[in-house]
């Protein structure tokens, strides 16, 4: 691993000699140049004959060294790596494979049934972004580590497939974020803390309610629930916007009136902007559709 290096992906290459685990760890990273991997190992372990890659399709195997990188490939193209090893007796190890995808929106690893997305194809993306629940005929569960973050996009709409989200996964430029209820595995760092004017919705009690409540960050939303139903009817809809513009407009408000979405103590023009966000964004009309 490099400066710069981004690990996506930790896996086990394993051979069983008389049902004795033997195995090497590949790391797969991303960096500015593209893709690169590594043996997890500081040296070639010393029953350790060989390390072998190929992309697919290749007939010869590379002796490689521990360390090498390749460029991202380019829209509409995938790359199939496949390692194995060799040790010192001459037993191979099964072969392990990742492909590398590019299908022009989003760069994606897949390996072992599941797909991790990496980034989005073109890094200079703004507006609406809506993650899908599916790339390539697989599940989208998984962000890796900065996987939007060199990107402009202001709303940014998670699948309801999403576990897991890496550190740095969500961009500085992002103003309201829709969490879905199926995230339990959230980096430390995964989120940018933008402050209040950054709009996250997400279910009551969901892991991504808990995560933002601890870290203090951004003004939450419940799809369902107190904040945002200003008027207590379980939704929170138009009508809530209607009685937060009266409550933001009386004289003696002092935010105890459900109206206080950014806890500031007060209802005031600040909370009618958060909730006009939401209620311009596309997350509303998913929502409401
Ligand atoms: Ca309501
Ligand atoms: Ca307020």
């Amino acid at each position: 691993m490099y400066h710069g290096d981004r690990l996506l992906e930790s896996v086990s290459v394993v051979y069983y000699d008389y049902d004795i685990p033997t195995a090497v760890t590949v790391n797969v990273y991303k960096n500015m140049a593209g893709i690169a991997f590594d043996l997890g190992t500081e040296a070639y372990p010393s029953w350790l004959g060989g390390f072998y890659v190929r992309k697919s399709g290749e007939q010869e195997w590379t002796l490689t060294e521990m360390y090498f990188a390749e460029a991202v490939p380019a829209a509409g193209e995938n790359v199939t790596y496949e390692f194995m090893y060799i040790t010192n007796e001459n037993i191979n190890s099964p072969v392990t494979e990742f492909t590398l995808c590019n299908n022009g929106e989003f760069i994606y690893l897949t390996g072992g049934g599941e797909v991790t997305l990496i980034a989005c194809s073109d890094e200079n993306g703004t507006g609406t972004l809506r993650v899908p629940r599916e790339i390539g005929g697989y599940t989208v569960t998984e962000m890796a580590r900065d996987a939007l973050l060199y990107t402009g996009y202001s709303e940014i709409i998670l699948p309801d497939t999403l576990e897991k989200l890496g550190s740095n996964a969500i961009p500085w430029s992002a103003q309201l974020l829709l969490l879905p209820d199926s995230l339990t595995d959230i980096d430390e760092y995964a989120l940018p803390n933008i402050g209040d004017t950054f709009v996250i919705c997400c279910s009551r009690d969901s892991a991504a309610h808990r995560f933002i409540t601890e870290n203090n960050i951004g003004c939450i939303l419940w799809l369902t629930g107190e904040t945002g139903d200003i008027n207590g009817d379980g939704e929170v809809d138009i009508r809530d916007f209607v009685r937060l513009k009266k409550l933001a407009s009386a004289a003696e408000s002092a935010g105890t009136d459900g109206g206080d979405l950014n806890s500031d103590g007060f209802t005031d023009a600040y909370d009618i902007a958060l909730l006009r966000k939401y209620f311009l964004s596309t997350v509303y009309s998913i929502i409401k559709s």
